[in-house]
């Protein structure tokens, strides 16, 4: 059995890893959302089945909420109530995309009134983060056009600096505004932040403050990801991740499941560029299951960022720097590969163990009684938000 090593179980033991409330959400496609017994009805039960996760894993210490999906009259009590369950609300996630008016942009809108109103929105989400003791405000944009000429590109990057500006002036001392880019979908033409380029620009604009999040699910097929991530951390612009994993669009699948190389190569680069448990560079998951259990797919979710996380930190880089620097592109492959190729789940069992977890929380999950109880109490649950 591979033995990790004191150094490694150390840095595998600080990992965290945000789970979005919609998670836990009935969620599905355009043609139908499958219901899943047990679905939470509000905020409060979505809180203690991302605890479940947390319990069974030790890795999901906070949750990320999207507001309005979220939206409670008391904060300060949902609040308490994480914290009761050995968890606190995280990210908080803004919605520009639900509503009549912004048909045809929110924060690049040529109507002023259209505009304000958006800005207005993050404005609120800051006051939201206030009472939830929440540091990041994740903005994604479902702005854009479908058909070349409908709008005015340069215009729309202008105005978006500006709200982004508004919105920023508004940040506490110790919150930032996180803007996550996405190449198409909803629009189909163009995106206006469909790119990490598109993104650092309108960040490094504001200040320090503002950093990227990279979603693994929102660029074209064949990106090198990895790169992306190399480039932002070394311009100390990578503010969090989006996990999930995609085979064609943003399919929001399981993180891990459809790349597992993908996911390794992305692990290698955080901890060769230092985000590695660092505070800088939150890890979340972004997915939803539509067929899947909710709470089983989000435990595989953390633990396949922890298995490779963990073979991320086997790769020998010594060796590595030695063949590279002897331009040995075979023997560089083959070290890059074994740690790929190790089989880490026997020692992440054990050392689980060791530390009162379960040493398969899936299994632990399944022989619970958690799912039975919940599917019993919980009657007529609500869809992650997209429908709702
Ligand atoms: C839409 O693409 C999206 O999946 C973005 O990735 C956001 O992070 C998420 O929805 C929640 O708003
Ligand atoms: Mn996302
Ligand atoms: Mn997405």
């Amino acid at each position: 059995m591979t033995t990790l090593s004191p150094g490694i179980l150390a840095a595998l033991e600080k990992q965290a890893i945000e789970l979005p409330s919609w998670a836990f959400g009935n969620s599905g496609t355009r043609f139908r959302v499958f219901p899943t017994p047990g679905t939470p009805r509000d905020v409060f039960e979505k809180v203690a089945d991302a605890a479940e996760v947390n319990r069974l894993t030790g890795l999901s210490p906070s949750v990320a909420l999207h507001i309005p999906w979220d939206l409670v009259d008391d904060f300060g009590a949902l609040r308490r109530h994480a914290e009761d369950l050995g968890v606190r609300l995280g990210t908080i996630n803004s919605n520009t995309f639900q509503d009549e008016d912004y048909k045809f942009g929110a924060l690049t809108h040529h109507d002023e009134r259209i505009r304000r109103k958006a800005i207005e929105h993050h404005l609120a989400c800051i006051d939201v983060m206030d009472a939830t003791g929440s540091r990041d405000l994740k903005i994604w944009l479902a702005e854009g056009s479908n058909y070349p000429g409908q709008n005015d590109m340069r215009d729309r990057q202008d105005r978006l600096n500006d709200s982004l500006r508004q919105i920023y002036a508004h940040l506490g001392d110790d919150q930032r505004l996180v803007l996550e880019y996405k190449f198409f979908e909803p629009s189909f033409y163009h995106t206006d932040v469909p790119d990490w380029g598109t993104s650092y620009v309108q960040v490094a604009s504001l200040g320090d403050k503002a950093v990227v999040c990279l979603d693994t699910g929102h660029h074209a097929p064949g990106t090198n990801i990895e790169f992306i991530v190399m480039q932002l951390l070394r311009l100390g612009k990578l503010g969090s991740f989006d996990f999930n994993s995609r085979f064609y669009a943003d399919d929001d699948l399981i993180v891990g499941a459809a790349d597992p190389f993908q996911l390794f190569r992305i692990l290698v680069e955080v901890v060769r560029g230092g985000g590695l448990n660092n505070p800088d560079v939150a890890f979340m998951l972004d997915q939803c299951h539509n067929i899947e259990a909710k709470i089983p797919g989000q435990i595989r979710s953390v633990l396949n960022v922890q298995e490779m996380t963990a073979r991320a930190l086997l790769l020998d880089r010594d060796a590595l720097a030695a063949a590279q620097r002897e331009n040995d592109v075979l023997t560089a492959n083959a070290v890059f590969m074994d740690a790929f190729s190790t089989d880490v789940r026997p020692a992440l069992a054990e050392w689980r163990q060791s530390r009162g977890l379960p040493a398969d929380p899936m299994g632990a999950y399944a022989a619970s009684d958690y799912q039975t109880r919940i599917a019993a109490d919980r009657v007529g649950g609500t869809q992650a938000g997209w429908g709702a």
